[in-house]
């Protein structure tokens, strides 16, 4: 938990920096730069401080949004001071039903906002249904099933009467492969993790409900997250690791999936526990205000993580709209909002239009997604499972009926089964062992992993265990199980319907008892399949001393151990991988005995169904990986933090590898990872040939320029309200601990010793934060995403892709570029189709290349630019496997 902080000393946090953009600035904590590292120079061209930027930048309603910004303006025109802050500030931990509330608007019928986790499905309820997790989905790299699986799970949070899904995830990105929650992301590589989340987010909204995309920015490892985390673990720490990351990775690596995201429409963005270039992730300026409302052009709102906040002007002005869960630290009914801010606004340090800029963004983003056609009470309690319960879960009031139990699985379960089958990645068949004939006499299931958790699917609370298959790994970004299909279920239905032989071994210590099934699986000719996990998860669970990061790279219960037992008594042995991300896997590539290794993600409920589907053949293997499988934890160049390395004060992660993270890091060192970025098998074989590039006439690229409109101000002038009117209503009955807009007093300055706003606000208040006159416009902006010119089809480029095999199948043509710099990496991503094909015929695969895909960031005009460098362009089925190239016509 953090430590209580006054405003002034935070607010040190906000302004920190006064050093202006400069391309050739430097890096303000140089000590942390290792300069003989060979990546820092070339890579990390330019770290930077995290320079202010005032004012937040206000809605304009541009890119789609006028609709709803037309609509949110007339509505918060309606609204009293009390009523604005009431829509920004939660009502406190464990106060309502869901994990987070903010204050309802009754006398407008305008109900109590409702966020609820999880990326995976809807958390803390039942009859839910439990989805592949985002880094599995992005196996399939299949745009249509990224768009299912937001749909699906935005129909299910919107059933249960969920106004904000919060998810999906593209912070992590997944810099490094321990980090804990990676699983929840889709990709290390910024192209796949884009489309994945624009996809999602189109998916989630259509529902109609808002998609909250996170954690903004930086925030890519658990140690070290929040202080308080820290402490628990016996680190001491004074403030959150800062995230130190310079302006060309920052622009081509962290924020590009997020441009996606806000292009994409999600209405929320939820700011992290991190610092980034030590400012915290809800009061950075530069990060809020210049890159994400600025030049990204968001529409929607910023809401802080779960006690990310860590100011109450200082973040407003920074551009946070939204306080979660409301408390300053959970439970205590204190808030840096609700009152705060109330007074904040009277005293006149925090605009009125900061306020009406929040209060609109929220209620845009409602109309944007159309919640004002949709009325379906909150239907569940996230505290209790129980039909009856405490409404206010925190102080034991409220008891009355709190769960309906809506069962809101409708038939997505079929579909679920389909994405974990095309989401399991086919790295090794020798002699076309798989698919298995279910015929074979005798097969051995191994692993712990293939059965029950013997507490059962969710018998660890949020997951916070590796008993069982892994179905799911740990933290807030989980949902309970409506059932779960293991491996071992799966298998036997198969076979015992064939009338075939399957025994199992799911006690990975057994080792008398596996090798003794493993030798007769071998007499007899049958097969062994293995299975075996790798678990991770959030920091606030530890999990055999993984305190949410994994500690090592190895498979977990004995795996390595298991998959030699078997195989070195049995020569046909098939292992199949549960992972939250890379494991290595180098020992069993060229293993004789292990005949096949299936990837098989995090996969949600139907697990077993869907490798069963894969195994026998029912579904021909199309996924590829969206990382690199390294053989050891050094050859990816990005390992965690795991100890404080800057005293008590805040643990400093420098960046140096800038862009050079997963593939690009191994191409750049030259090293052979087991399996590459892109790689991944079918039952079928494909080519690709005869590659064709078109150029279209998109015109110069324009930087945006003028001026903003004014910041509107609505309804009344707020800082003139009296303070006798903003008390506690004398017929209101308090909750205990309740987050509330009200003030206790009448008299200014007690209200200002309750909100802790004593200081005189020009000590504190960013110079220019509250200026609330036209501003220049950013040239990299202009639109929801960045400037609309970035989006122009500059080329699309045509292959052939040819099944040669005897069965359909499907296969992920990928497009990358090489953008000619010498600092740049060997190629990136670009784009990818996954097509359908019957054998013997052929498909094409068409990619547009944007005019942001052949651009670079530029420091000094801070704006993209397309280099004099020749391009290439590669067309092939993996990073590693690209036949055919051409020059883009530039
Ligand atoms: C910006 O860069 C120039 C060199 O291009 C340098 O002279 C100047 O000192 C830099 N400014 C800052 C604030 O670092
Ligand atoms: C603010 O929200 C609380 C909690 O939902 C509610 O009780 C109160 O009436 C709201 N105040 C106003 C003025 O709408
Ligand atoms: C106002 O914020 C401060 C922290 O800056 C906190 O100590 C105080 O309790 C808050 N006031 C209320 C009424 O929540
Ligand atoms: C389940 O997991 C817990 C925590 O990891 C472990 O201590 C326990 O032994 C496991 N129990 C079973 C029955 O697998
Ligand atoms: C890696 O971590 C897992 C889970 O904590 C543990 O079971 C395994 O023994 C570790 N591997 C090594 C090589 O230490
Ligand atoms: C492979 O399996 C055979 C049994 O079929 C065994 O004799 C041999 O030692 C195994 N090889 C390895 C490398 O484990
Ligand atoms: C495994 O070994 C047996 C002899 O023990 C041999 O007949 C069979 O072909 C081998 N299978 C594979 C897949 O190598
Ligand atoms: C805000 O109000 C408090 C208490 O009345 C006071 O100390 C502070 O100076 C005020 N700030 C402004 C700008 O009026
Ligand atoms: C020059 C500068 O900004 N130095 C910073 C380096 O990082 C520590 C973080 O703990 C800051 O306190 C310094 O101000």
């Amino acid at each position: 938990m953090p430590a209580l902080r006054t405003a002034a000393t935070l607010l040190a946090g906000a302004a920190l920096g006064s050093a202006q953009l400069n391309g050739t600035a430097p890096f303000p904590n140089s000590t942390h730069v290792n300069a003989s590292d060979p990546n820092t120079a070339a890579a990390a061209q330019s770290f930077q401080t995290s320079p202010p930027f005032y004012p937040s930048p206000w809605m304009d309603g541009s890119g789609g949004w006028a609709a709803a910004y037309q609509k949110a303006q007339a509505f918060v025109s309606q609204l009293t001071l009390i009523e604005k802050v009431n829509l920004t500030t939660g009502v406190g931990w464990e106060e309502e039903q869901c994990v987070g509330n903010v204050g309802a608007i009754p006398r407008l019928g305008f109900r109590s906002l409702c966020m609820q986790d999880s990326p995976v499905g809807v958390r803390l309820t039942d009859f839910n249904s439990v989805f592949p997790a985002g880094g599995t989905i992005a196996a399939t790299w299949d745009r249509g099933l990224f768009y299912q699986r937001g749909y699906e799970m935005g129909m299910e949070h919107r059933n249960k009467g969920v106004d904000v899904q919060l998810g999906p995830v593209v912070g992590p990105l997944g810099r490094s492969p321990e980090a804990g929650r990676n699983w929840e992301g889709f990709s290390p590589d910024p192209v796949l993790s884009g489309i994945a989340v624009g996809e999602t987010v189109r998916g989630i909204q259509a529902a109609g409900v808002i998609a909250c995309t996170k954690h903004f920015i930086g925030n890519e490892q658990e140690h070290f997250r929040q202080q308080g985390e820290a402490a628990g673990y016996g680190f001491n720490i004074s403030d959150s690791i800062s995230a130190n990351i310079d302006d060309v990775t920052m622009h081509e690596l962290y924020l590009w999936p997020f441009a996606d995201a806000v292009r994409a429409g999600t209405g929320a963005i939820m700011c992290s526990y991190n610092q980034i270039n030590n400012s915290y992730g809800c009061q950075n300026s530069h990060t809020l205000n210049y890159l994400l409302k600025g030049e990204l052009g968001f529409q929607g709102f910023v809401m802080s993580d779960w006690q990310a906040q860590h100011s109450g002007v200082g973040s407003a002005l920074a551009g946070m709209d939204m306080s979660m869960p409301g408390d300053t630290v959970f439970g205590t009914g204190r808030s840096y909002w609700g009152t705060n801010l109330t007074v904040a606004i009277l005293n006149g340090t925090v605009p009125q239009w900061r306020l009406d800029d929040m209060a609109t963004r929220i209620v845009a983003a409602w109309y944007y997604v159309g919640r004002d056609q949709i009325n379906i009470p909150t239907n569940f309690d996230s505290w209790t499972t129980n039909t009856f319960g405490y409404r206010h879960a925190l102080v034991g009031q409220g008891y009355e009926q709190v769960n309906y139990h809506v069962d809101v699985r409708d038939e997505h379960t079929t579909d679920i089964r389909n994405m974990a089958s095309r989401s399991t990645v086919l790295l090794k068949n020798v002699d076309n062992v798989l698919p298995l004939s279910g015929k074979e006499k005798l097969t051995g299931v191994f692993g712990e992993d293939a059965g029950e958790n013997l507490y059962g699917p969710n018998g660890c609370g949020d997951r916070g265990c590796d008993n069982g298959t892994l179905g799911m790994a740990w933290g807030s970004g989980t949902a309970n199980f409506p059932f779960l299909i293991t491996p071992l279920t799966a298998i036997q239905n198969e076979l015992v319907a064939n009338n075939a032989a399957v025994e199992s071994v799911t006690d990975n210590w057994a080792a008398s008892q596996i090798e003794a099934l493993a030798s007769r699986v071998n007499d007899v000719k049958g097969v062994a399949i293995v299975f075996v996990n790798s678990d991770s998860g959030e920091g606030y669970i530890s999990v055999d001393g993984n305190e949410g990061d994994r500690n090592n790279l190895t498979l977990w219960q004995n795996g390595n151990t298991l998959i030699t037992n078997v195989s070195s008594v049995c020569n046909n042995t098939v292992v199949v991988v549960h992972s939250t991300g890379p494991v290595l896997l180098g020992a069993y590539a060229n293993s004789p005995n292990v005949t096949a290794i299936l990837w098989a993600g995090v996969p949600g409920e139907q697990s077993g169904n869907s490798i069963a589907d894969i195994l026998y053949g029912r579904v021909n293997p199309g996924a590829k990986l969206p990382f690199t499988l390294g053989s050891t934890r050094e050859e990816y160049g990005t390992d965690l933090l795991y100890q404080p390395n800057n005293g008590a004060g805040a643990p400093q992660d420098d960046f140096t590898e800038g862009v050079f993270i997963d593939y690009r890091h191994f191409d750049r060192a030259g090293i052979t990872p087991v399996y590459e970025f892109g790689f991944g098998l079918s039952y079928t074989t494909f080519t690709v040939s005869n590659m064709q590039i078109s150029s279209h006439a998109a015109g110069a690229y324009t930087p945006t320029s003028g001026m903003t409109s004014a910041a509107p101000t609505l309804g009344g002038n707020d800082s003139s309200t009296a303070y006798a009117d903003v008390l506690f209503p004398a017929n209101i009955t308090r909750i205990p601990l309740y987050i509330y807009p009200y003030l206790n007093s009448s008299d200014p300055a007690a209200s200002a010793s309750e909100s802790d706003y004593g200081a005189p606000a020009s000590s504190f208040v960013p110079a220019g934060a509250t200026n609330g006159s036209p501003q220049s416009r950013i040239a990299a902006g202009g639109a929801p995403g960045g400037n609309p010119e970035l989006y122009d089809v500059l080329f699309t480029v045509t292959a052939t892709v040819s099944n040669t095999g005897r069965i359909a199948g499907e296969e992920v043509p990928q497009l990358y570029l090489n953008l000619g710099g010498p600092n740049e990496p060997k190629v990136v991503l670009r784009n990818f189709e996954r097509l359908s094909i019957q054998p013997g015929t052929s498909a094409t695969f068409t990619a547009d290349i944007t005019r942001r895909d052949v651009s670079s960031w530029d420091t000094v005009s801070q704006n993209w630019v397309i280099t004099t460098y020749p391009k290439t362009a590669y067309v092939g089925t993996s990073s590693r496997s690209l036949p055919l190239s051409m020059a883009l016509p530039l």
